[in-house]
């Protein structure tokens, strides 16, 4: 029975297209949770959908078994196949292909995965017997649609709390607001606004569901939440109590939000984008009243074939136009979005890589680099000349948050990412005028502790670069933060310090994942979340940057789920 289940498990795998080497061992179909970093979009899952081609009193998949695979679907598959089952990182499973799998190929597939990248969810344990037998049934039915989210129905999502003309004209608090830190309490769906001086919070709002990132203001004086569920919080910090003063929804499903940071447009405009449905929004940068609404769906840069839902990964504001960055994931482009006369709205469409992520700009501000992290790869954009200048090979799966900028002792101004993949740091070279033929390349690459880094982290300030290993499936190392000293990276093999963050914040349970450094605004503390599940305690540690010790941890019941923080002053400046 055993060698039936495995031979149809080896035909399934190579019918989609993997090789007998790669399929005949079902130990390496294993995932790391690094492996599984793709989106989940559970909020999508709960959308109403029609069950696609299904009569009245016609259910092959009865009514609560089509809710239950929708939203299996949603939260584990589409990140990969697609909303549509298009394809996306991972390929299409369109009824053309899924019926010519047949149901027992498909069963086995999910149930073993395959060392390409598709999960094992039955061997793994995350999925039962019976919801893979449902799921591979579900993908022999036509995929649901989920709805469009046009200007009636944003504008039913907006809401002003407080109009413009009723806030105050100057700070009515007397909070250091540049050292202020907006921290993702992912699983509350909140933010806690914390003092960077006395390490107190200050506040929790309320906001959209597992809030992605925060953005602030060019003034500085408003900070900007996304929600997964594509909800944004415009909170101003200048009232007597930093406040949500308006809201809308944008979408279904999102995760990047920016605000105009060009030279006399400060606070004019805010944009966001949304992974469902595929589009951007420009609103107005006080109010959020949606002004301009742009599909993305259009053609691939490469092989310019129609893409039915590119996601809108990283936006960022340029700072020599008017200017907006918006990322295409599945098609590639990075779009230069101006907003100078939004009616006849220009986009200058470079094409770059597919799967576009995250990323940020040189120590200049002029050059963006971004990650387009599945196809191991780094695009660099010139923001003045609009035009891309270098497409270059990291490791694997690079993803760098933000980046982080220091000077090189050799090679002068570098950026810098690690790596979901490997263990490996990329430096790639940034000057192309006192550094010609340093620009654009990897100058070096460092070895860190393992695979599973999500962000790295330094200030201009720091002699140390941070690299964080949440994801690594050891949880030691998944508890703890590489750093490396500037200075020292002329030497041969660059050592590294170790310090176990997970063990400093006293917290004895959960894994104790340490994510996403952050540096207060004087650039002499980093901060770090020790993230662990919703029913665990999790933590912030704050660690001395000279002496590379801990300084101090914020313990606190209203503390869930801390992922992501974002220092006011760093942020609006992109200072990392
Ligand atoms: Fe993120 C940035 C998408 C999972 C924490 N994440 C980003 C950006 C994108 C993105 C597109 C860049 C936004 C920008 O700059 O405009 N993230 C995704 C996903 O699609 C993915 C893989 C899965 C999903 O379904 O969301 C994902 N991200 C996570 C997490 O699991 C993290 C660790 C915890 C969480 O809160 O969900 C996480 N992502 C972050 C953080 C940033 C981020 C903290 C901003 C880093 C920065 O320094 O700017």
């Amino acid at each position: 029975m055993k060698r039936t289940i495995f031979s149809v498990a080896v035909a399934a795998t190579l019918s989609l297209g993997l090789t007998a080497a790669m399929a005949a061992d079902p130990k390496k179909h294993g995932t790391t949770p690094g492996d599984r970093y793709e989106p989940s979009l559970n909020i999508l899952g709960d959308q109403p959908m029609d069950q696609p081609g299904v009569k009245p009193g016609e259910t092959p998949l009865g009514g609560a078994e089509f809710q239950k695979a929708k939203q299996i679907y949603f939260e584990r598959c589409a990140g990969c196949h697609g909303v549509l089952r298009n394809g996306a990182t991972g390929p299409a499973l369109t009824t053309k292909v899924t019926k010519e799998r047949g149901f027992e190929a498909l069963r086995d597939f999910i149930n073993f995965g395959s060392p390409g990248g598709m999960p094992n969810w039955g061997t793994s344990g995350d999925l039962t017997a019976d919801d893979i037998n449902l799921m591979a049934r579900y993908l022999l039915e036509e995929p649901p649609q989920p709805p469009e989210f046009g200007l009636p129905e944003m504008k039913a999502t907006w809401k002003v709390h407080v109009p413009v003309d009723q806030r105050p004209t100057k700070p009515m608090n007397d909070l250091d607001l540049d050292n202020l830190f907006s921290v993702t309490l992912r699983d509350s769906g909140e933010v806690a606004l914390i003092d960077g001086g006395t390490k107190e919070i200050v506040k929790i709002i309320h906001t959209g569901y597992a809030v992605h990132i925060s953005r602030i203001s060019a003034s500085g004086r408003y900070v900007f939440t996304i929600g997964r569920d594509a909800k944004i919080n415009l909170i101003d910090l200048w009232m007597k109590e930093p406040t949500t003063v308006a809201e809308i929804k944008i979408g279904a499903e999102a995760r990047s939000v920016e605000t105009s940071k060009m030279k006399g447009w400060e606070d004019k405009y805010a944009i966001a984008g949304a992974y469902w449905p595929p589009q951007y929004v420009i609103m107005d940068g006080v109010t959020l009243e949606p002004k301009k609404i742009v599909s993305t769906r259009s053609m691939t840069y490469d092989t310019q074939e129609f893409h039915p839902e590119p996601r809108v990964a990283a936006i960022v504001a340029s700072h020599y136009h008017p200017e907006f960055v918006v990322n295409v994931k599945e098609t590639g482009h990075i779009l230069m979005v101006n907003y100078e006369d939004i009616k006849n709205l220009k986009v200058t469409a470079i094409e770059a890589e597919r799967f576009l992520h995250d990323g940020g700009f040189d120590a200049s501000g002029r050059y963006f680099l971004v990650a387009a992290n599945a196809r191991n790869k780094v695009a660099v954009v010139d923001t003045k000349e609009n035009k891309l200048v270098a497409l270059i090979e990291t490791g694997t799966k690079p993803h760098p948050g933000r980046g982080a900028n220091f000077v090189h002792p050799k090679f002068g101004p570098v950026w810098a990412t690690s790596h979901l993949g490997d263990e490996t740091i990329a430096l790639i070279g940034t000057d192309p005028e006192g550094h010609p033929d340093q620009a654009w390349k990897v100058v070096q690459v460092l070895e860190g502790q393992g695979g599973g880094s999500l962000f790295i982290k330094t200030h201009p300030k720091s002699k140390h670069i941070y690299v964080d290993t949440p994801l690594n499936p050891e949880a030691e190392l998944a508890s703890s933060v590489a750093v490396f000293n500037v200075d020292e990276l002329g030497q041969k093999e660059p050592k590294y310090t170790v310090l176990p963050i997970g063990e400093w914040s006293g917290i004895t349970e959960g894994v104790r994942r340490v994510v996403q450094g952050e540096y207060n605004k004087m650039g002499d503390e980093i901060w770090f979340s020790v993230w662990n599940a919703r029913d665990q305690e999790s933590a912030i540690v704050v660690v001395d940057d000279k002496t590379l010790t801990k300084k101090a941890v914020i313990r606190d019941k209203r503390l869930v789920t801390p992922t992501g923080k974002f220092n006011v002053f760093n942020t609006r400046n992109d200072v990392y």
